[in-house]
């Protein structure tokens, strides 16, 4: 059998880092769409790649911007992928209420852009849509895929808006293109300003001495956090199936932000309350109060479960930010962390 070609959007983020990495493990030829900076974009995929002359080079990076259209379709053609991975976005909260437009025409439009480009080219490819729990934004907990979205962030609203695209070319074009609903994930590899990282990052430099206080904002909300590395492996089961269909990925549990700070810093053997300070800058106009995802649906149809919850979660990434303290690594290198087995190996 030949193997599969994915193509990958956003393969320099946390979630397609991951990604590439199980497709790689399965066999797959991945493409990547890379954004040109005048800095190394690349870190988190750096262990994968190989010079592109390598005979046995499996991983391939292309320069792409979401915003531009053109570009995309001529990346669906070049590549002709089985599957496309939607992952790129403008994926921060709090940035959305900064950067509305862009946001918008990168996170909402920037999907319509790809789709667009599977319908003109006919490619016969499967479409992953990362859809989020912050399209549930005000709604009551537990959300599931029934529940109806009430965005609470310019980023909700775009997600919101792709969602809907995804599925209007389902019915309307028969693309097999699916939803992954995916509730706040989590690893070593997050980008350094989201709650779980800034705090992990803290926790171990505080520890070390490197640092005595961290500024954070609201500590009453309350997330569903999973393991990153466990949910990319639900984006594929999910364009496993015949047909295309819309899943929540979530844990099922809840905690606060200060329940996850008092597990950081409880894990080096501190009390967060002499280490925290609020600054209302980590605020945001409106605020999602409260997410629980019931992932039932994909339990009972895909067969996917998360196994690791918030506390586990904050002891094996503090653990990992002192390993990097103590040891220089690399995001990459912590791809398995020793506390929990990578998901390919359960
Ligand atoms: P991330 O770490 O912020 O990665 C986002 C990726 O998108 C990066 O590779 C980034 O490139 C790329 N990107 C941003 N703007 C782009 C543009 N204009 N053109 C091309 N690429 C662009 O996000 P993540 O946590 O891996 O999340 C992956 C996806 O899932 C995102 O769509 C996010 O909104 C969504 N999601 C995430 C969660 C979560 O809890 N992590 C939950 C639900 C949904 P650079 O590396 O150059 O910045
Ligand atoms: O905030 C509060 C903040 O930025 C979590 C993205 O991946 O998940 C992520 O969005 C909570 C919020 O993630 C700070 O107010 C307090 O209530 O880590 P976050 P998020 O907004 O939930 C969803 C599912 C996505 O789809 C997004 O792409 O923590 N909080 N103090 C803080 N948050 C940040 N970032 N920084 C603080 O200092």
């Amino acid at each position: 059998m030949t193997a599969k070609t994915a193509l990958i959007t956003g393969i320099t983020g946390q979630d397609g880092s991951y990604l590439a990495e199980l497709l790689l493990e399965k066999g797959y030829r991945v493409h990547g769409i890379v954004r040109r900076a005048s800095t190394f974009n690349t870190e988190r995929i750096e262990h994968l790649y190989r010079d592109p002359h390598d005979p046995e080079a499996r991983l391939f990076l292309h320069y792409g911007d979401l915003t531009d259209g053109t570009r995309m379709t001529g990346l669906l053609e070049q590549v002709q992928p089985d599957e496309v991975y939607h992952l790129a976005a403008q994926s921060h909260v709090r940035v959305s209420f900064d950067e509305p437009e862009f946001t918008g025409d990168t996170t909402g439009l920037g999907t319509t852009r790809l789709l667009e480009g599977i319908r003109r080219t006919g490619l016969p490819c499967r479409f992953y849509q990362a859809s989020s729990s912050e399209m549930f934004g005000a709604a009551p907990p537990p959300q599931d895929e029934a529940t109806p979205f009430h965005p609470r962030s310019p980023y909700g609203a775009a997600k919101v808006y792709a969602y809907w695209v995804t599925r209007n070319y389902r019915e309307a074009y028969g693309i097999h293109a699916v939803n992954g609903i995916l509730f706040n994930h989590e690893s070593p590899r997050r980008g350094p300003t989201f709650v779980t990282r800034k705090v992990a990052v803290a926790a171990a430099r505080i520890k070390a001495g490197l640092q005595d206080v961290v500024h954070l904002g609201n500590l009453d909300a309350r997330r569903d956090w999973g393991y990153a590395a466990e949910y990319v492996e639900a984006m594929w089961l999910m364009l496993q199936q015949d047909r295309p269909d819309d899943y929540v990925i979530a844990t099922g549990a809840s905690h606060s932000v200060r329940e996850f700070v008092d597990q950081c810093f409880a894990h080096v053997g501190l009390d967060w309350r002499d280490h925290v300070r609020f600054d209302e800058r980590y605020l945001r106009p409106t605020e999602v109060d409260h997410l629980i995802g019931d992932a039932s649906k994909a339990e009972s149809q895909l067969g996917w479960r998360a196994t690791v919850r918030a506390p586990e979660l904050a002891r094996l990434m503090v653990d990992a930010e002192l390993n990097v303290l103590r040891n220089g690594l690399a995001p990459g290198d912590q791809a398995a962390p020793t506390a929990v087995p990578a998901p390919a190996a359960r």
